[in-house]
């Protein structure tokens, strides 16, 4: 019987992995009118990451026969001052993540919640990858300044990244 702190943290991570969704695919859409289309296609690589993200944590629940309860998902921003503050932000997103998951961590040690144990290890594997990748865009993008060649070849660099379902790549220019 899964633990009731536990419980309801695990159901509100559902709801934060799908802002984290809303967030990214906001920001592609961002990157698009800044004429950044790889930028664009990496973005809503990662808004699809966080929806499988918040279906680990809905299986999970499922499968411990815990109740869901999904809340309401916040509206993300629609701009950013520029490219630079909109990685940045990303960046400051996986660090609340994190924050996120050591809190359930927590709740779960404190209250021998074992069973969450696996899945909140996986995450706290997957936010030191998630910060690692943030960190990296805003460094290349630190480096690279915000105009000229080296952005662009930036932005062909962010576009090889594959998109999960191709219905949606078909639907997300490259060029
Ligand atoms: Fe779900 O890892 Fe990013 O937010």
């Amino acid at each position: 019987m899964i633990n009731d702190k536990v419980h309801k943290l695990l159901n509100e991570q559902i709801t934060n992995e799908l802002y984290s969704g809303y967030l990214y695919q906001a920001m592609a859409a961002y990157f698009e009118e800044q004429d950044l289309p790889g930028f664009a296609v990496w973005y809503t690589a990662q808004a699809q990451e966080e929806v499988i993200h918040a279906f680990k944590f809905y299986n999970h629940l499922i499968e411990r026969g815990a109740r869901i309860e999904l809340g309401a998902i916040e509206k993300p921003p629609v701009e950013w001052d520029s490219p630079l503050a909109a990685v940045e932000a990303a960046l400051e997103h996986e660090k609340k993540i994190t924050a996120d998951i050591n809190r359930i961590y927590e709740a779960a040690d404190e209250t021998k919640d074992y069973a969450s144990r696996p899945i909140l290890d996986w995450f706290v594997d997957e936010q030191i990858e998630e910060e690692d990748n943030a960190t990296t865009n805003v460094q290349k993008l630190r480096m690279v300044g915000d105009k000229g060649n080296g952005l662009y070849m930036l932005d062909k660099e962010m576009g090889a990244r594959p998109i999960t379902s191709p219905e949606l790549a078909a639907k997300v220019p490259t060029e």
